[in-house]
């Protein structure tokens, strides 16, 4: 049993300098942790709902004072004093203190940092790793350790729409070390850096995961370039560096069309140009490839994609039991982005990726586009065992605390990276 002895929580801010809630947690033998939460940009609308504080006059309606004044309120009355067996008891507990369907009274931030807390702090009196903390709490072994999926060009809500698809990601698929995997992402991004500069004679602009975003012409070229910086960089695209897209098709879904280019698509059309896209490019992953409620043609979709590429739900699921369950039953995915902070509980995250296991799907464990210099991520994608993760580009320290903690892992453990 743990019991805890204080809660705290404080207002911090994100990568991209909106505030966020980092709570902490103190048990009565002393050990003492704190987490911080995410957030994202291109949120699905089934999420969990993350408590802002609406006043125009402070960070623009994005203030979390009233979400830390839950954990410092009436979470802490209610949870202080109390002794907890394991997590789901400590989630059940902050769920039924919530009652709201959508963790909309509470906060899902002040909610989720509170069960991440708790993780870290049992991890730390239980005196080990947190990976091997999450790995108990799931009852896994972990064998292997993530594949990569790097940020290398970003489109859609994370630059500004100068492209209308969200990210064409790099997966180093040929290394078998998450250390071979960066130095190979690293020389890539360069290349790709170059090529930019000389192609479209521009400044290097980041995005908000810092990913390069110059005007690209079309969609399909942020693609094609990416295979040129890949072979700029001395490798063979495919089968040493392949691709992933977060296409994040419901961010340009309108009336029911697709407003991927000037024409606006219909679902078959879209299909049809994701299907181009795996011909013509060494594409392993589509995430979103369709909007979050094209229920319909989401199972056509997988059916077209096979066994080519990954069919990953990342809106269109928001690591939702409920949806998860509907998308398994109507063969409309193969492959679930998890992301905690679109459910708010560890528990309950965790519930999503047994149900993906149970339907023999992949699982990428997923950063948001709003980061905190906390690397409780890298941690979890080993503990449960993620396929890949995806943490976005190799350039800001909110990104390199995960990828960093990664290397720390990888030399703890000694395991290999999975094969994509
Ligand atoms: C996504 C994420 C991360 P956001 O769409 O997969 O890239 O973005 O956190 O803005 O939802
Ligand atoms: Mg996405």
């Amino acid at each position: 049993m743990y019991r805890i002895e204080e809660l705290d929580a404080l207002e911090i801010l994100d990568s991209r300098g909106r505030p966020t809630v980092k709570a902490g947690c103190r048990l009565a033998d002393g050990a003492e942790a704190w987490a911080s939460v995410p957030s994202g940009a291109s949120t699905g609308d089934a999420e969990a709902h993350e408590l802002r504080d609406g006043d125009p006059a402070r960070y623009g309606g994005l203030g979390c004072r009233r979400a830390v004044a839950n954990v410092r309120g009436p979470i802490r009355q209610a949870l202080v004093g109390r002794a907890f067996r394991d997590q789901v008891e400590l989630d059940r507990a902050l769920l039924e203190l919530d009652g709201s369907p959508d963790k909309s009274r509470l906060g899902a931030n002040a909610i989720l940092a509170v069960s991440l807390a708790f993780a870290r702090v049992v991890a730390r009196a239980a005196g080990r790793p947190l990976y091997a903390h999450f790995a108990a709490m799931a009852g896994i072994e972990p064998r292997r350790l993530p594949q990569l999926t790097i940020n290398l060009f970003s489109g859609g809500k994370h630059a500004g729409g100068q492209a209308a698809i969200q990210d064409v990601l790099v997966v180093p698929v040929g290394f078998g070390t998450i250390d071979k995997g960066l130095a190979a992402t690293y020389a890539v991004y360069q290349a790709a850096a170059a090529l930019i500069r000389r192609k479209y004679g521009m400044r290097l602009l980041r995005a908000d995961e810092g990913g390069l975003a110059p005007d690209f012409p079309d969609c399909e070229t942020m693609l094609a370039d990416a295979v040129e910086a890949i072979r700029a960089a001395g490798f063979e695209p495919g089968r040493q560096v392949a691709l992933a897209v977060d296409v994040a098709a419901s961010h340009f879904w309108r009336e029911g069309r697709y407003h991927l280019a000037d024409e606006p698509l219909t679902s078959p059309e879209m299909i049809d140009t994701l299907a181009g896209w795996l011909e013509r490019y060494p594409v392993v992953s589509v995430e979103d490839g369709l909007a979050q409620e094209d229920w319909d043609h989401w199972p056509v979709w997988r059916r077209r994609a096979g066994d080519r590429a990954l069919v990953l739900g990342d809106d269109f699921l928001c690591t939702n039991p409920d949806r998860i369950r509907r998308a398994v039953a109507a063969h409309a995915a193969s492959a679930l982005l998890l992301k905690v902070n679109q459910v708010g509980t560890l528990t309950e995250a965790l519930e999503a990726l047994r149900l993906a296991r149970q339907a023999g799907w992949a699982v990428t464990v997923s950063a948001r586009s709003g980061e905190t210099e906390d690397d409780w991520l890298a941690d979890l994608a080993v503990g449960w065992q993620g396929d890949q993760i995806k943490i976005g580009s190799i350039t800001q320290s909110d990104r390199l605390a995960k990828y960093n903690r990664l290397l720390e892992i990888e030399r703890a453990t000694g395991l290999p990276v999975s094969p994509a």
